[in-house]
């Protein structure tokens, strides 16, 4: 008996500690050309999958909280490569770090191997000859997810329906036209400002990954974004969202911090949850600052429509109903602008988490107690007969 307890010991901890392996294939080159906003084409070195054409930013990686990753890199090009992360803390086993390297040669794969510990965006770059590989365009974003293909920003953390995710970054034309050696840098004068690649009214036509769409059934957002270059960003929101920091470089913000302007530095990677306020359609702006002296070296505009209910009028009509007041305290009043809607109407209050709090039919200006409720930031949904939205409304309890 003794001998099978052992066995069966030894058994559990085996499969306990066996982490899931992530493998991910990247190839390298130097003979790549990108698309600028303005119509002209510049150099790039790149990471890409293998097989897909050189861009810039490289591939955005995904893997799980917990995973064991293995980064397998090809040299494809004329010149030494590495492969590095930031903000991996004490667990940088092999990951191209600048004082040691590992160093693939061209024809050579060289693995990079780490534990991906915290959820969170970091952002990867070549770190030879550094900044110089990195503003050649070899860098992207890795994004660590929670566990189990779960929608939280956070295991334990808030839930929500869609994320998005940005790489801010910049080019210099002559640094591309004409790399660097190193030792001797030239300033670095960035004339185009990107959000993953795209500037300007580029972004304004581009809606794949960086213009926010969506409607209520789709709410929260969770948006990160990664600072890749020089110099202070500022990333301000509209009021027709309610902005906090949930995860900072890899750290759960547990209270989540209300913002309107989020500040970045170089390397740093924020999540952000957004909340709607009102229906709308309005711009997060992208503050791009030189790093001294600080003068505005550029702004980008990124859309943000948010839609409560594709199907009702009422949202079409823009901001049928009011809620009173706000950050409350005790009661909650609901104000409508034109005529309420006929029959019944109910209310429910979600918590930042999606857990729905409180359920309960009201008539016009009948008060909603939420004395009950913790201090934070929750939804309001208020429905018509059948369930019908008519309404979303986020709010503060104090
Ligand atoms: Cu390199």
């Amino acid at each position: 008996m003794k001998n099978w307890s052992v066995w069966i010991v030894f058994f559990l901890s085996a499969s306990l500690s066996a982490q899931p392996v992530k493998t991910i294939e990247l190839t390298t080159s130097e003979d790549g050309t990108v698309e600028m906003p303005d119509g002209s084409n510049l150099p790039v070195w790149s990471f890409q999958i293998p097989g897909s054409p050189a861009g810039y930013p490289g591939p955005r990686l995904v893997v799980e909280e917990g995973d064991s990753v293995r980064v397998g890199v090809y040299n494809a090009g004329s010149m030494a490569h590495t492969f590095h992360l930031h903000g991996f803390g004490s667990d940088t086993s092999n990951n191209g770090e600048p004082m040691n390297p590992l160093i693939v040669q061209p024809g050579n794969t060289g693995v990079f191997s780490f534990r991906a510990n915290a959820v969170g965006d970091y952002y990867y770059h070549c770190g030879l000859q550094n900044p110089i590989h990195g503003q050649m365009g070899m860098a992207g974003l890795l994004t660590v997810l929670v566990a189990g293909g779960e929608k939280r920003v956070y295991t334990g953390g808030p839930k929500f329906f869609k994320d998005y995710h940005w790489l801010l970054g910049e080019i210099d034309k002559e640094w591309r036209l004409n790399p660097p050696k190193p030792g001797n840098l030239p300033s670095f004068l960035p004339d185009y400002f990107l959000i993953n690649g795209r500037s300007g009214d580029a972004l304004g036509d581009y809606t794949g990954d960086v213009a926010i769409l969506t409607a209520l059934d789709q709410l929260p957002v969770f948006l990160t974004v990664t600072h890749s270059g020089v110099g202070r960003r500022e990333v301000v929101f509209p009021e027709m969202v309610l902005a906090t920091v949930v995860v900072r470089n890899g750290e759960p913000q547990i209270p989540a911090m209300l913002i309107d302007t989020l500040d970045l530095l170089p390397g740093e990677s924020f999540g952000v949850m957004l909340q709607p306020a009102l229906n709308g359609e309005d711009s997060i702006r992208v503050n791009y600052y030189a790093p001294a002296p600080e003068v505005l070296w550029y702004q980008n505009a990124a859309a943000i429509y948010i839609q409560h209910h594709s199907a009702t009028s009422e949202a079409a009509a823009g901001n049928p109903v009011q809620i009173l007041p706000n950050p409350v305290a005790d009661f909650l009043t609901v104000q409508f602008h034109a005529q309420p809607p006929k029959g019944k109407i109910e209310v429910e209050i979600f918590s930042e988490a999606g857990d729905s709090v409180l359920r309960q039919d009201i008539s016009p200006d009948q008060r909603i107690p939420v004395q009950r409720l913790a201090t934070g930031i929750y939804f309001l949904k208020i429905m018509g007969e059948n369930g019908r939205i008519i309404a979303g409304r986020t709010f503060v309890k104090k």
